[in-house]
């Protein structure tokens, strides 16, 4: 690697390797807003930044979106295919903030009935302006099929991305995309991180990403490292047991009928039988605490019938 490089940019360096083919990229703490019209630093973000990057691009993967994504090399800094930037920042939403809310007018915080697919041109000296399909036409940024791909490909890794959040409490309100071409080929490239993506805590709403920056929120870094704790989160298997039992003194004519038969058998030491059930289960979660009240909370709401019924739950890590 060379210490100069190929390109400097607000939140990233881009270097050359020793493969003509891929470059180094280096993530950094400087941060901007409303087109580089706000400047800061956010504390450890380049770090941040690169290995939550990281994770979407491999959770992708997985799901089959290719990107341009090699593998991370250092704290800072990941190594990716090169590819030729199509200059459209593709953002998606599922709930309405930002520039959306100002355009319609909608509260931030409403759910769009779908996601929502807007192209902005990428040039900084004309502020990233809106653009439609016709726009894109005009200038020959790419041909209607591969726009079409790149709204279905933006749809598929919204899929992907806001079940994968949920899973970890995490909203995914709207984020921005890049593509790039390499050969005949067109993959995600640049970054998804808590400076591209809007995140909401699942709960709360708290805004767990840069519009803690631009909007002067305060714990900025704060925000950014929980959306990396949540992501890294080791989840263990656990097995619970839950018991249902009728209550003292709810009638149990399936024990009375057993009891009877025994007796008509000539067995006739059995003085009373109650039959409850046990039920079984295996599931994923990150410590035995937070497992044991999510069962007996699905126990109260289901496995058991809260009038005639109590239940107990037992929770170890399956081995
Ligand atoms: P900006 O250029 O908007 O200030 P960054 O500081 O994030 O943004 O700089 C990274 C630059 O590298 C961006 O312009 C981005 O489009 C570009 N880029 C991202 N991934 C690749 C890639 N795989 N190949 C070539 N360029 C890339
Ligand atoms: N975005 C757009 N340009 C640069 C970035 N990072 C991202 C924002 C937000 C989404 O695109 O971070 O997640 C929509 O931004 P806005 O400002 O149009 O509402
Ligand atoms: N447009 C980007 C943002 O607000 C960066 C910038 O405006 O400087 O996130």
């Amino acid at each position: 690697m060379t210490e100069t490089p190929l390109y400097e940019g607000k939140a990233k360096k881009i270097f050359p390797t020793g493969q003509a083919d891929q470059y180094l990229v280096v993530y950094k703490d400087d941060a901007t807003a409303f087109n580089g019209a706000k400047k800061g630093q956010i504390e450890s973000k380049g770090q941040l930044n690169n290995a939550i990057s990281s994770i979407f691009f491999e959770l992708l993967a997985k799901n089959g979106i290719k990107s341009h994504f090699i593998r991370q090399v250092d704290a800072n800094s990941m190594l990716v295919k090169k590819v030729a930037i199509i200059p459209l920042e593709v953002v998606t939403r599922n709930i309405a903030a930002g520039s959306l809310s100002k355009r319609l007018g909608w509260p931030e915080g409403r759910e769009l009935p779908k996601p929502i697919v807007e192209f902005y041109y990428k040039d900084d000296a004309l502020g990233d302006p809106l653009i439609n399909n016709q726009h894109i036409a005009a200038l020959g940024l790419v041909t209607p099929l591969e726009l079409e791909f790149l709204e279905r490909e933006a749809l598929a890794i919204n899929e992907v991305l806001k079940a994968h959040l949920l899973s970890r409490n995490v909203k995914l309100v709207d984020f921005k995309l890049e593509f790039g071409r390499v050969g005949h080929e067109i993959l995600l490239a640049d970054e998804i991180s808590p400076d591209t993506c809007r995140f909401w805590d699942a709960q709360t709403n708290q805004k767990l990403d840069k519009d803690r920056f631009r909007q002067d929120l305060g714990q900025v870094t704060e925000a950014y490292q929980e959306i990396f704790a949540r992501l890294t989160r080791q989840a263990t298997n656990f097995q619970a047991k839950v018991k249902v039992r009728l209550k003292p003194g709810v009638l149990d004519p399936q024990g009375e009928a057993i009891l009877r038969s025994l007796n008509s058998l000539g067995y006739k030491s059995f003085q009373s039988i109650r039959v409850g059930k046990l039920i079984e289960l295996v599931l994923s979660g990150e410590n035995q605490a937070e497992v044991e009240s999510l069962v007996a909370k699905i126990a109260d709401e289901l496995l058991a019938n809260p009038n005639m019924e109590k239940f107990n739950v037992a929770v170890e890590p399956l081995k």
